[in-house]
């Protein structure tokens, strides 16, 4: 059984008991919310169903989306129509940045932010990376700004961002390199991404969303720990939602590092890229 079949298998039992506190306890952890959460989340549901009488698991069900929702940061993609809009798409390799940037400009556009919308190749570690984001930019009609591999990521988001002053764009979406020697580089770089954009870009909307993998568990937190103790981040695309993923990372993050997850990856095509829902996160997380 899968996490979501054995947490849902759990509350359609007759009795709450508890053993039922245990499991559920074995399973949050399981489902990626961290072990200390976990204690405190099925601690506080204890009491609450101590004291107001519930004997139910479905009832319970339900004071445990209660307690879990407070602990989860929303944020809305923030998108300023009256002025520029820069995007640093950020986070380590295979993550799905790439791939990101591309559901977000398809996104932007089905939102109505209009073309042209610019991607920025910042990611100039692989040539690869480069070809890929031209693809995209030409299958969704956004023009890419690159230069070659190997070139200053600085010096293409400079670049960007004068084409974006000149055709009058309202988004620019920077795609990143996911290598991360030590953290010293990591800073150093968006530090000079940063300067780039508070010297040339002036008046601007500026947002770092950091991609997580959400089948990776433990090592996503490790990412978004090392990002969020270099630099500000604003929030989180949970890419690879889909599938094999079991959530409670969301929480994890969100508890532990204050970040707010604003777009799930849902899966590989253009379209799948979802704004965050509390409401059916906690239906999917913990069974409806
Ligand atoms: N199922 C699923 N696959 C995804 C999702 N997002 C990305 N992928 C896949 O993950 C793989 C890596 O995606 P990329 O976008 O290239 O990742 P990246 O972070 O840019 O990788 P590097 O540039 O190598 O650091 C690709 O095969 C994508 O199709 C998602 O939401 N769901
Ligand atoms: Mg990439």
């Amino acid at each position: 059984m899968n996490f979501k079949d054995k947490i849902k298998a759990l509350f359609h039992r007759s009795q709450l008991s508890e053993e039922t506190f245990e499991e559920l306890e074995d399973l949050l952890i399981e489902g990626d919310i961290g072990a200390s959460i976990a204690f405190e989340v099925v601690d506080t549901l204890k009491n609450v169903c101590r004291k107001e009488g519930i004997s139910t698991p479905e009832e319970a069900r339900g004071k445990l989306k209660e307690i879990l929702r407070p602990f989860i940061k929303i944020a809305d993609f923030d998108f300023d129509d009256k002025r520029l809009n820069i995007v640093l798409i950020l986070g380590v390799n295979g993550v799905g940045k790439t791939t990101s940037c591309a559901k977000l400009a398809r996104w932007a556009e089905n939102n109505g932010i209009e073309q042209p919308i610019i991607f920025a190749a910042c990611d100039t570690f692989r040539a690869a990376a480069i070809e890929q984001l031209k693809i995209h930019g030409q299958r969704l009609g956004a023009r890419v700004i690159a230069q070659q591999h190997g070139s200053d990521p600085g010096a293409v988001l400079w670049d960007a961002i004068d084409a974006a002053r000149k055709n009058n764009a309202r988004l620019v979406i920077a795609d990143t390199a996911g290598r991360m020697h030590t953290r010293a580089d990591l800073l150093r770089e968006l530090e000079k991404l940063d300067r780039v954009v508070s010297q040339k870009a002036g008046d601007v909307s500026y947002q770092r969303l950091l991609v997580l993998d959400a089948t990776t568990g433990q090592n996503a937190m490790r990412q978004a720990e090392i990002f969020n103790s270099s630099v500000k981040i604003d929030g989180v695309i949970m890419a690879k939602y889909d599938s094999a993923s079991k959530g409670g990372m969301i929480i994890a993050v969100s508890k532990q590092f204050g970040l707010p997850t604003v777009f799930l990856g849902t899966g590989e095509k253009y379209g799948d890229l979802e704004p965050f829902d509390i409401d059916r996160y906690l239906d999917d997380f913990v069974g409806d």
